[in-house]
């Protein structure tokens, strides 16, 4: 797997972006501060995201276009979704509502039939593995189940736990969601490799 090339596509409040041909689209969700664009970052193997050591600083829809040769003939377009971040708790409630309605929006939007499809393959939902049981992190799970999509729980920072641990974290997180979970670190690089294969896996569903 080789990425061709990768450019942000658009970085905005709302959801006009969206309604852009269908693509496949990865869309990751998670708490501020758990590693959303650090782990873009890793996997695109490039500096594109800002990442920011205090929590809280992104409320943009950022959308990055992957394109990566699957293999020597084989070409795949992706879409990339960054969306804003939970349960900052310094924002107040402000901030969390305008989580939820841009996330409300998004998801609304993409299950339109106009930008549907299907376009929304994967939503990535990355739990800090430091912290695996916090119920902002189960109602999002929730919420992200209640509209049908299908969700992998991301375990990240892996790489602050010792490796004895790890399965004891992916057991947690795994007993809360009832799905796949995949524990990894954008810092080390563990992981990585699987989680391209779930993304181009799931990127290629007809
Ligand atoms: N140790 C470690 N720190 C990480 C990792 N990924 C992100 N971080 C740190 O966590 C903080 C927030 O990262 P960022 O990607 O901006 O989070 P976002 O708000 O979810 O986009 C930064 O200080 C990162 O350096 C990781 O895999 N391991
Ligand atoms: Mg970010």
């Amino acid at each position: 797997m080789k990425i061709l090339q990768v450019d942000l596509i658009s970085s905005t409040p709302g959801t006009a972006s969206l309604r852009s041909p269908v693509r496949s689209k990865i869309v990751f969700v998670g708490r501020s501060n758990v590693g959303k664009s650090s782990l873009i970052n890793a996997l695109i193997r490039r500096k594109l995201a800002r990442t920011s050591r205090s929590p809280g600083k992104t409320d943009l829809v950022n959308i990055y276009r992957v394109r990566l040769a699957v293999t020597a003939n084989q070409v795949q377009t992706i879409d990339f979704v960054d969306l804003p971040g939970y349960g900052y708790a310094r924002g107040g409630t402000r901030r969390a509502e305008s989580f939820a309605k841009i996330t409300e929006r998004y998801f609304r939007a993409a299950r339109e039939p106009s930008v549907a499809d299907g376009s929304v393959r994967l939503a990535l939902h990355l739990v800090d593995s430091r912290h695996s049981d916090l119920k902002s992190d189960r109602d999002a799970h929730a919420w992200l189940e209640s509209h049908g999509l299908t969700t992998i729980t991301v375990g990240t920072k892996a790489d602050t736990l010792p490796r004895a641990e790890h399965k004891r974290v992916a057991q947690t997180l795994g007993s809360r969601t009832g799905g796949q979970v995949l524990l990894l670190s954008a810092k080390n690089g563990d992981g990585l490799k699987d989680l391209w294969k779930i993304i181009i896996q799931a990127s290629d569903r007809k």
